[in-house]
């Protein structure tokens, strides 16, 4: 019996639709389909990190009858699985012309002209579309449980994870919605958001010494939580007493945040901006890794990340201790670490990277470049670091814009010199969907 032809068709397949199985059914006509499942990092390429993991969808596919075999495309390009299954035909919605997936479509017609292929391409139906399903979910919202575990699918799925400060609702709708449109039709977005211990006291007028207790903090989250779909990494300063954190991390677990960050300062925390030049004291590695152990006990979920951050180079304990720090910690249970600079030159991050990875390649580190605000994501990313912080941007924004108008009110005995420097009325009912 004569062989069919190789059909190849590239699927993420995370909520399967109908368009799907007109691609599939159309694919079928041609030969036997084999379907290249796109990896969680060949997703998180295309900045499309799908709800279901891999095995899951894999599942649903190999079910259909359409498709004959499911193998892994681990790279956003097809490249590596074109060259060796060299297809008749590649099938696709014509959807990605339009797309950041226009340099892999170019590619695969480059590719299929080496051994005689050809790119099939069906209209695509608007109508229904994964990304129409997916703005609709995130309309509905997201549950405790989906929300909380997708920080840890995120890190696995992409070379950075961008975190942005929020401390209201509305900030934390700028860390949802915000947008760019850069070269190449790439579409960047943050991909979560920090609740800082820093802006969030600031925003309630007290200092950041850990003076706003838990139950006020959760409160912020849970208004949060109910605008967005984004997950949340939690700054819990000390963590306080051991006995106290084990009730932190369940209470956060409850709430649907991702991960807690504890800094081994111990007595009287403050802000590590402030370094030393007031008292601020280091906890001992033992004391930091018996907290570390009692948190991890208490977690409910598998998900949950308990992140130790180091405070080594903001006191001026050096690089040896920083490192022998993390280390003690990873090995006492930390999902990851945070290193901490007040220096405007990055130098000691990056040598602390550098020298933690040589040791340990697959711990998540994190970084808050506060200080050291040169560095681009794309070249945290070359260090390999996994989740960047900008800490407290929203709220820093905020204030000026608000004490000018402020003053300007005064100055003038009136409003309507301020007005340029105010959002319009109409904009700013509108700015919020549902207000109308
Ligand atoms: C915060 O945002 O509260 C932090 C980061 O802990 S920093 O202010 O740089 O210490
Ligand atoms: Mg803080």
């Amino acid at each position: 019996m004569a062989t069919l032809p190789k059909v190849y068709v590239s699927m993420i397949a995370d909520l399967l639709h109908s368009g799907h199985i007109k691609v599939l059914k159309e694919a079928s006509k041609y030969g036997e389909v084999i379907v290249g499942l796109l990896s969680l990092k060949a997703c998180g390429e295309l900045n499309d990190i799908p709800y279901l993991d891999y095995e899951k969808r894999k599942e649903v596919l190999e079910s259909l009858s359409m498709v004959s075999k499911v193998i892994p495309q681990d790279s956003a390009s097809y490249k590596s699985n074109l060259e060796q299954l060299k297809p008749k035909f590649v099938v696709h919605g014509d959807d990605w012309i339009h797309t950041n997936q226009r340099k892999y479509r170019d590619e695969v017609i480059e590719l299929l002209k080496k051994w005689n292929g050809e790119l099939i391409e069906i209209p695509y139906s608007s109508d229904i579309s994964e990304t129409n399903i997916k703005e609709q979910m995130t309309r509905l919202g997201i549950t405790t449980t989906a929300r909380l575990g997708r920080l840890r699918r995120l890190i696995e799925a992409k070379p950075i994870v961008k975190i942005l400060e929020v401390h209201n609702a509305l900030s934390a709708l700028i860390a949802e919605n915000a947008k760019e449109n850069l070269k190449d039709k790439e579409i960047v977005t943050f991909d979560g958001m920090w609740s800082s211990s820093l802006t969030d006291s600031t925003s309630k007028g007290k200092p950041d010494i850990e003076a706003v207790d838990t139950t006020a903090r959760l409160t912020t989250i849970n208004e949060i939580f109910e605008v967005t779909t984004k997950p949340m990494i939690y700054d819990a300063d000390t963590g306080g007493k051991p006995e106290h954190f084990e009730f932190t991390v369940r209470s956060l677990e409850r709430t649907g945040v991702s991960a807690v960050i504890i800094e081994d300062k111990t007595g009287l925390k403050k802000n590590s901006l402030l370094g030393n030049e007031v008292a601020q004291t280091q906890d001992s590695i033992e004391n930091f890794c018996h907290k570390i152990k009692v948190g991890k006990n208490a977690q409910i979920t598998k998900e949950f990340m308990i992140i130790a951050r180091i405070e080594s180079l903001i006191l001026e304990a050096g690089m040896d201790d920083a490192l022998n720090r993390a280390f003690a910690y990873v090995r006492a249970g930390a999902d990851g670490v945070m290193i901490h600079s007040r220096k405007k030159d990055p130098s000691e991050i990056i040598e602390f990277v550098q020298r933690f990875r040589d040791k340990d390649k697959t711990t998540p580190v994190v970084v808050v470049p506060t200080s050291f605000n040169s560095v681009t994501t794309d070249e945290f990313a070359k260090m390999e670091v996994n989740i960047v912080i900008y800490a407290n941007h929203m709220l820093r924004a905020a204030y000026p814009g608000m004490m000018k108008v402020a003053k300007l009110i005064l100055k003038h005995k009136r409003s309507l010199e301020a007005e340029p420097y105010c959002m319009p009325i109409k904009e700013i009912l509108e700015l919020i969907p549902g207000t109308k």
